[in-house]
């Protein structure tokens, strides 16, 4: 069975900030309340990755969390990951689909109404969509829709939609309010001083919000 797509998305990052690994922050989103832990690194050592993946996997389904993989369909694979998550440019939906079988979950990301539109025919299971609000943690993160063009697309895109870029526990009602089925954030947790205590605040921000 596939497992439902969550509601707050925590990327690990450790190019923004070297305080914490990946699965350090994994451990602290999961005892914040994160339902969702995406590995997110862009470069780097294959095998590596693998290693710390698989320890992210183990820890995520030790708590019922969503485990995904960002860009790396052959890391996701190789760790039996609960998903992956692709852009535009990255590995094609339709293959990973035929790769990965219907009981993983696939998102995927845009930017404006037809990237959104294209992660529907393709066969997306939830899109991620943003920059909502301004960001500096992704260099080419694309226009920033602000909160009318979210709402057009829950409007149109019969899948969750996740808000991302920008999102903190002071929008996130802002984001439910457009009908976000849920937000996925770096810095807000990622590069905060103490990111277990950051994941609550958004968590309560999620449930009071909705
Ligand atoms: N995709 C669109 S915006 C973004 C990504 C990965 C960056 C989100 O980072 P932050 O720090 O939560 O704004
Ligand atoms: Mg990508």
């Amino acid at each position: 069975m596939m497992k439902q797509v969550g509601r707050l998305h925590v990327l690990t990052d450790t190019v923004l900030q070297a305080d914490f690994s990946h699965v350090e922050l994994t451990e602290l989103a999961i005892a914040g309340g994160a339902d969702t832990i995406q590995f997110r690194q862009k470069s780097g050592n294959t095998r590596e990755m693998i290693e710390v993946a698989r320890h992210m996997q183990k820890l995520c389904s030790a708590s019922d969390a969503v485990f995904i993989v960002n860009d790396r369909i052959d890391v996701a694979i190789a760790v039996g990951a609960d998903g992956v998550h692709l852009g535009q440019d990255d590995f094609p939906i339709p293959l990973a689909r035929e790769l990965l079988g219907e009981d993983r979950i696939i998102g995927g990301s845009a930017a404006t109404i037809d990237e959104a539109r294209r992660c529907l025919s393709e066969g997306a299971d939830y899109v991620g969509f943003g920059p909502v609000f301004p960001t500096t943690s992704k260099d080419d993160a694309g226009p920033v829709s602000g909160i009318d063009i979210l709402k057009q697309v829950v409007e149109e895109i019969p899948l969750p939609i996740i808000a991302i870029g920008g999102v903190g526990a002071e929008n996130t009602a802002e984001v439910l309010g457009a009908g976000a089925r849920g937000i996925a954030v770096i810095s807000a947790v990622c590069c905060q001083e103490n990111p277990e205590q950051a994941t609550r605040e958004l968590y309560e921000a999620l449930t009071n919000g909705g």
